[in-house]
């Protein structure tokens, strides 16, 4: 074991181990962050500010009852990019400037889970959903 090319190898190695341990936990939180359940205020409106970057949505993932109104502020953090915030389903559709913050305000009256995204894109390049500008919004 004192050969300098076998420890070599074996501090190769195991650098490369750790290198994918760390990219495997930062892919699976990604994937699997916690959701966050809006409570309804005194108004009965259920809030909350979601983080607009290229290209995610934070939270991404959202858990609100049903046949109450949801608020959602829209507050996009890039310099140049424009996003935008679609739930098709429910009719929602509102853009949001680089840098800019807007509020959306619909009431989802039947439970289920709907998917939102951003549909911008440039040209022939993939649009910011397919490059994972996209969430969830359970309705309970
Ligand atoms: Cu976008």
């Amino acid at each position: 074991m004192n050969d300098p090319r076998v420890s070599r190898a074996l501090w190769a190695r195991t650098i490369l181990l750790i290198v994918l341990v760390a990219w495997v936990n930062a892919v699976s939180v990604a994937w699997a962050g916690e959701p966050t359940t809006l409570e309804p205020g005194t108004d009965g409106v259920q809030r909350a500010t979601i983080i607009l970057d290229s290209y995610s949505y934070s939270p991404d993932r959202l858990i609100v009852l049903a046949g109450k109104p949801v608020e959602l502020t829209l507050t996009s953090v890039t310099t140049i990019t424009p996003h935008n915030f679609i739930i098709k389903e429910l009719a929602v559709e509102q853009d949001v400037g680089a840098g800019k913050t807007v509020t959306v305000r619909f009431t989802p009256m039947q439970p289920g889970v709907y998917l939102f995204y951003c549909d911008k894109k440039l040209l022939f390049l993939p649009s910011h959903r397919e490059k994972g500008m996209e969430g969830r919004l359970e309705v309970r």
